[in-house]
C-alpha cells in the first residue's frame, strides 16, 4: 500500500494517529477511573510509552504492514495495538472497556489471552524482539524445506522500548542472526530516551549504530520531522540544527514537559539574538515553536511512511526512531511519567482537545475531521486486515503407535533416547520430515550426534565436512544443508528457548508445522528459564531434552548438577515434565510428546484438561547419563498409559503394605535394591516408579477439583495406584533432584512421608560418594523405611 501513499492518505493516517492516541489513552484512563476498581490497583506505565509509539504504529500497521508480515509490541504499547484492532473491526469495545479486567484486552499483547489476533506475546523486555529474529530465521528454514512456498515471504517486525536494548539476549541473538544469515527482520526502536526510571545515557544511539552496522544490519536513523528539516533549511536554520543536536536529553525532556514559553526562553538564551535564526524563533508563537521543537520523525508520519517504504530489499533493517515518551499528553518529556496517569481534569481537557464529545468516547470515528465514509472506505483497504485471520492452522502428523529401540542390558536414558532419534532418523514418514532438533553447542554431548548424521545440519548454503573430505575418521558427519535438520546454535541458552519457540509456533506463523526437539544441560535451563517461560507463555510447542542431570553427574560439581529442574518442571504451565528411568519408558513417553504437541483441541475449563491432555502442550525430559539396568519385559497398553500418566507400581504393594517407597529417574538402581532389603523386614512392600511428578501431581488436583464441583466419581491416576495402600503405611519418596517434588505424594491419602532428595549445591565425587552425602543411596532409603515403618530393625540398615 506504501507505493501509493498519497497526500490524502497522509491525512487520513494523521487522523488515526490522533484517534490511536485518544483511544489507547481513553482505554487506560476508563480502566482507572471509570471502571469500578475495587482493588485500588492504579494502571501505570501505559501511558506515556503508548503515546510515544502512537505515530509509527499508525505508520505501520494503516500503511506499510502486509498481510504476511508479523509484529511483536513492545509490551507497554499494547493500547495502541488494541485500539488499532479496534480500528479495523477485530477487537471489541466490551474488551477495551475491560483492559486489564477479568478476560479483558491484556496489558501485555498476549497471543493466549488476546483475541485480536496478537502475533507474538511480549511483557518481559527483551524477548519479543528476539522472537522476531528468530521468527525469520525458521521462515526461511520452512521455505527452504519447500513448504509454504504459495505464501508470500513475510518481514518479522520488533517495535522496541530504547532501554529495552539494555537486555543481554537481544545481543546474544544478534550474534546468532549474523551466523545464519538473517533476513527480512525489522527492528524499530522508540529512541524516546527514556526508561521506567529516568532518561537514559547521551548518544547511545551511536553504539547502537555502530552495533547493528557490524552484524551486517542496515541501521536508519530518524531524528527530525518534515517541520524541523523545513525549518533547518530556513535562514539560521543551521544553528536551530547545532543547538538541538547538542541538547543533552535531560534539558530536552525537560523543555518538552515545559512547553514552548520555556522553549523560547531557552534557545533566545542559547543562540538567540543571532540574526536570522531569532526570526526563525520569533516568527512563531508559543504553541507553534514547541510543536516545531518537539516535531521528531517518531512523531512525522510523512517522514515514517517515507523511510519505511524505502526498504525494497530482506536485508535486516535497524530504524532508531526519535520520539517523545508521552508524546501529545500532559505529562510529555517528564522523566516521571512511566507510570504517569492523566488526572480527571487533565482527562477532560484532553478530550476537549480532541473534539469528543461526552458519551461518545469509543465512538470510532468521534472527533475526526475527515467524512467517516472516507475513513471506513480507507480502513477497508489497509493491507496489513486484508488476509483475514492471521492465525494459520496446519496439519496434526499421526505420531508412531510405539518406538522401538534395542534395548541393551544396561543402557542411560540419555543414550537410549540417542538411539531413539537414530531410529527414528531412518524412517521416512512426513512426521519425521518435520522434526527438527537444535541444541546450544551441546548435540554430541546430549546425544544428538546420531541424528544429525544421517539427517545432516541446517545452513542457506551447502558447507561440507572437510575431515569427511580429508579423510580423517570422526564419528560425525558434519554437513550443511538447505535440506539439514538440525540448527546449531552457539552456546546461549536464551537463544536455544527462543528459537524453540518461533520454531514451535511455525504451524501458528508460517501455517506449516515443525516438530522442534532441544537438547541442553538440565542446570542451564535457568540460564533461559524466562525465554522458556515466554515460550510456554506463547503456546509454543517442542520438545526439551535436559540431559545430564543432577548429583548423579557425580564428577562435574555443583556447577553443573541441577536440583530445581524437577520442581521448575511441575510449576511450568504448559510444559508436561518426565523423569523416566528406563529406556522403554522413554520411547514410551516419545511416542506420546510427539503427538501432545500437535495437539490443539480447545479444552475450555473443564477439569479433564487440567493435565491439558486435550489442549496439548510441550514436553520436558529430564534424562541421565548414569547407565542402568534395564528390565526385559513386555510393553503393555495398561503399563504404556501408565507411563504417560506418571507412575506405575514396579512391586505391587501387598494389602498389608507397611512401606511403600515411590522413586523417580536415575535412583531406580537404590530403590530396587532398598526395597528388596526392607522386604526381608517388612510386610508387603510396594515400588512405585513415578515418571512424571508433574503429570502425577496435576491429574490429582484436577480430581480434586472436579469433586468439589459435584463429580463425586472422579478418581486421579494416583489415588487410584494408593487405593489399596493401608492408612498406616508409610511412604518413602526418592529422588536426585528436590525432594518436594515428591513430597506431596503423602498427602494424597494422609500416608506419613519421608521424602528423600538433594536441597544443596553439589560435591565432585563418585555417584556412590554423593548419593551417600546427600542421602539418596540404598541405605537412606532403608533408614527412611525404618522412621516411616517402625518395627523391628531392617537388618541391611547400616549405622553410619
Ligand atoms: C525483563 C523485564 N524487566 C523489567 C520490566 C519492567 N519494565 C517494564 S517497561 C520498563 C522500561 C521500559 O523502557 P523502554 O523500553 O525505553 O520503553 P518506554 O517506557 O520508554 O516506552 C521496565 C524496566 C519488564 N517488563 N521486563
Ligand atoms: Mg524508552
Amino acid at each position: 500500500m506504501h507505493e501509493t501513499i498519497s497526500q490524502d492518505d497522509l491525512v487520513i493516517l494523521g487522523e488515526l494517529e490522533r484517534k490511536v492516541l485518544w483511544l489507547a489513552s481513553w482505554t487506560i484512563h476508563h480502566a482507572n477511573h471509570v471502571r469500578e476498581n475495587t482493588d485500588g490497583l492504579k494502571i501505570g506505565g501505559h501511558q506515556a510509552s503508548s503515546a510515544s509509539l502512537a505515530t509509527i504504529m499508525t505508520a505501520l500497521y494503516f500503511g506499510i504492514l502486509r498481510p504476511q508480515d508479523r509484529v511483536a509490541v513492545k509490551p507497554h504499547a499494547s493500547p495502541n495495538f488494541h485500539a488499532i484492532q479496534y480500528l479495523l473491526g477485530k477487537q471489541t469495545r466490551e474488551k477495551l472497556e475491560n483492559f486489564r479486567g477479568y478476560k479483558g484486552a491484556q496489558s501485555y499483547p498476549s497471543r493466549t489471552k488476546d483475541t485480536d489476533d496478537v502475533d507474538f506475546s511480549t511483557g518481559s523486555v527483551g524477548l519479543g524482539v528476539a522472537q522476531t529474529l528468530f521468527s525469520s530465521l525458521v521462515q526461511d528454514y520452512v521455505r527452504a524445506h519447500g513448504w509454504g512456498l504459495d505464501r508470500a515471504e513475510g518481514r518479522m517486525v520488533a517495535l522496541i522500548g530504547d532501554a529495552e536494548l539494555d537486555e543481554g539476549n537481544i545481543f546474544e541473538c544478534l550474534l546468532e542472526g549474523w551466523k545464519q544469515g538473517l533476513r527480512n527482520c525489522w527492528w524499530i526502536v522508540d529512541y524516546n530516551r527514556q526508561s521506567l526510571d529516568a532518561v537514559i545515557r547521551e548518544g547511545l544511539w551511536q553504539r547502537y549504530e555502530e552495533l547493528f552496522r557490524n552484524f551486517g544490519w542496515e541501521v536508519v536513523i530518524l531524528k527530525y520531522g518534515s517541520l524541523l528539516e523545513a525549518a533547518f533549511r530556513e535562514p539560521g536554520g543551521d544553528i536551530l540544527r547545532q543547538w538541538i543536536d547538542r541538547c543533552p536529553n535531560q534539558l530536552y525532556s525537560a523543555l518538552v514537559f515545559q512547553g514552548g514559553a520555556a522553549w523560547r526562553r531557552r534557545l533566545n538564551d542559547d543562540i538567540g539574538y543571532q540574526g536570522p535564526v531569532t526570526s526563525l524563533i520569533e516568527a512563531r508563537s508559543d504553541e507553534e515553536l514547541a510543536r516545531l521543537m518537539t516535531n521528531l520523525a517518531g512523531h512525522d508520519l510523512p517522514t515514517l511512511v517515507d523511510a519505511f517504504g524505502r526498504i525494497r530489499d530482506d536485508r535486516p533493517v535497524c530504524f532508531i526512531c526519535y520520539t517523545i515518551k508521552g508524546y501529545g499528553l500532559p505529562f510529555a518529556g517528564h522523566k516521571d511519567n512511566h507510570a504517569g496517569l492523566m488526572t480527571p481534569a487533565q482527562m477532560e481537557s484532553f478530550r476537549l482537545a480532541m473534539n469528543i464529545r461526552p458519551g461518545h468516547e469509543w465512538d470510532r470515528f468521534e472527533g475526526l475531521r475527515a467524512d467517516p465514509q472516507r475513513l471506513q472506505a480507507f480502513l477497508g483497504k489497509v493491507a496489513f486486515a486484508a488476509g483475514g485471520e492471521r492465525r494459520l492452522t496446519a496439519p496434526h502428523f499421526p505420531a508412531p503407535e510405539e518406538l522401538v529401540v534395542n534395548i541393551q542390558p544396561e543402557m542411560s536414558t540419555q543414550f537410549g533416547f540417542g538411539a531413539l532419534l537414530n531410529e527414528l532418523a531412518r524412517e521416512k514418514s512426513e512426521l519425521v520430515s518435520r522434526i527438527v532438533t537444535t541444541s546450544p553447542d551441546v548435540t554430541v554431548s546430549t546425544n544428538l550426534g546420531p541424528w544429525v548424521n544421517r539427517r545432516g545440519l541446517f545452513a542457506h548454503e551447502a558447507l561440507a565436512d572437510t575431515f569427511k573430505s580429508e579423510r580423517i575418521p570422526s564419528t560425525f558427519s558434519w554437513e550443511f544443508s538447505a535440506k539439514g535438520q538440525h540448527i546449531e546454535l552457539g552456546i546461549a541458552e536464551m537463544n536455544l528457548f527462543i528459537l524453540l519457540s518461533a520454531l514451535g509456533l511455525s504451524h501458528a506463523i508460517n501455517g506449516e508445522r515443525l516438530i522442534p526437539i532441544g537438547t541442553l544441560y538440565d542446570p542451564f535451563i535457568a540460564r533461559g528459564f524466562d525465554a522458556l517461560n515466554y515460550a510456554c507463555y506463547q503456546d509454543a510447542r517442542f520438545i526439551l531434552v535436559a540431559t545430564p542431570s543432577g548429583v548423579t553427574l557425580a564428577p562435574e560439581g555443583g556447577a553443573h548438577q541441577s536440583i530445581a529442574e524437577p520442581l521448575i518442571g511441575m510449576a511450568q504451565d504448559g510444559l508436561a515434565a518426565f523423569e523416566p528411568a528406563y529406556v522403554d519408558e522413554l520411547a514410551v513417553i516419545l511416542t506420546f510428546a510427539l503427538d501432545y504437541v500437535q495437539r490443539g483441541g480447545d479444552g475450555g475449563d473443564s477439569e479433564r484438561n487440567w493435565l491439558r491432555d486435550e489442549t496439548g502442550g510441550s514436553i520436558y525430559l529430564r534424562l541421565s547419563t548414569r547407565p542402568i539396568e534395564q528390565i526385559k519385559r513386555t510393553m503393555t497398553p495398561a503399563l504404556r498409559q501408565a507411563i504417560v500418566d506418571g507412575a506405575y507400581w514396579l512391586r505391587e504393594p501387598g494389602p498389608n503394605c507397611q512401606v511403600a517407597i515411590a522413586y523417580t529417574g536415575a535412583v531406580a538402581a537404590e530403590a530396587i535394591q532398598a526395597t528388596g532389603f526392607i522386604a526381608e523386614d517388612r510386610r508387603d512392600v510396594g515400588l512405585l516408579a513415578v515418571t512424571s511428578a508433574d503429570r502425577l501431581n496435576a491429574g490429582w488436583t484436577a480430581a480434586m477439583r472436579a469433586r468439589e464441583r459435584g463429580l463425586a466419581h472422579a478418581r486421579s491416576h494416583i489415588e487410584q495406584l494408593f487405593a489399596g495402600l493401608p492408612p498406616h503405611c508409610g511412604l518413602v519418596t526418592v529422588l536426585d533432584g528436590h525432594p518436594a517434588t515428591l513430597a506431596w505424594l503423602g498427602a494424597v491419602n494422609g500416608h506419613r512421608v519421608r521424602p528423600l532428595g538433594v536441597e544443596h549445591f553439589g560435591q565432585t565425587g563418585t555417584i556412590a560418594d554423593l548419593y551417600r552425602h546427600y542421602g539418596i543411596d540404598t541405605n537412606a532409603i532403608i533408614a527412611a523405611a525404618q522412621a516411616v515403618a517402625p518395627g523391628r530393625p531392617i537388618r541391611h540398615l547400616r549405622v553410619l
